[in-house]
């Protein structure tokens, strides 16, 4: 059964049986101090600040039954599968692989490459390790999803701009549709989470749609109060 969530540019017709949660990327790196996007000049404020509305999206999807997926931008120990374009970006003051407050930034197995622990995956949800900014690359969350009759994603996570804009225009491309809830993504750019949002409504939602998520949850319970 389809339900309506109202949404920009107009309802997200969700299906609940073929419909997943992604959470990019919510690892300490991110979002606690000492982390890679503090060593890179971030105020990692605005995205502590978004936890606890993750927190109840990821719950609304497990009582409902639905399938929860997490993703981690990590990198092999080797750095195998981090390309010196990336590596070498900036100025940062520690570079992906160096030690940091958290153990060697962005790699796999690290403290600092952990999901929140208030946001920590559970047995039968799927967790992905990322080495690009977008979750299908070098991954095989495609073929997972395909394999689960997945054909809606919900997103959530950090950053509105980067990892998450990036994953919606890979599912996009995928045949995925796309909503993301708003309220439980952040940037560490105010303006840059407003504009990610509007060019992905824009053009009759080029990328997916976006809404906060009590528009999903009241969408939920009337549904339910209908029978
Ligand atoms: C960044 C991400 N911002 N998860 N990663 O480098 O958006």
């Amino acid at each position: 059964m389809a339900l309506s969530v109202p949404a920009r540019p107009y309802d997200f017709s969700i299906e609940p049986n073929k419909a997943a949660l992604v959470v990019i990327d919510m690892q300490r790196d991110f979002i606690e101090p000492g982390g890679f996007g503090a060593v890179l000049g971030n105020d990692v404020s605005r995205l502590t600040a978004i936890v606890p509305t993750v927190a109840r999206l990821i719950g609304f999807f497990r009582t409902h039954g639905m399938l929860v997926v997490h993703t981690r931008e990590a990198h092999k120990p080797d750095l195998s599968d981090c390309p010196p374009a990336k590596r070498m970006r900036g100025k940062p003051g520690l570079r992906i692989g160096d030690e940091g407050a958290m153990g060697r930034i962005l790699i796999a197995g690290e403290p600092g490459n952990q999901i929140l622990p208030d946001l920590a995956p559970v047995a039968g949800e799927i967790v992905i390790d990322k080495p690009g900014k977008g979750m299908f690359w070098a991954t095989d969350l495609h073929q997972t999803l395909l394999e689960r009759g997945i054909t809606q994603l919900v997103f959530a996570g950090v950053t509105t701009e980067v990892c998450v804009q990036t994953s919606m225009r890979e599912a996009n491309d995928r045949g995925y549709e796309c909503l993301l809830i708003e309220d439980a993504t952040e940037s560490y750019f105010p303006e840059f989470k407003a504009a990610a949002i509007e060019m992905i409504v824009a053009q009759g939602g080029i990328v997916g749609w976006a809404t906060p998520l009590a528009a999903l949850e009241t969408a939920f319970a009337g549904a339910m109060a209908d029978g």
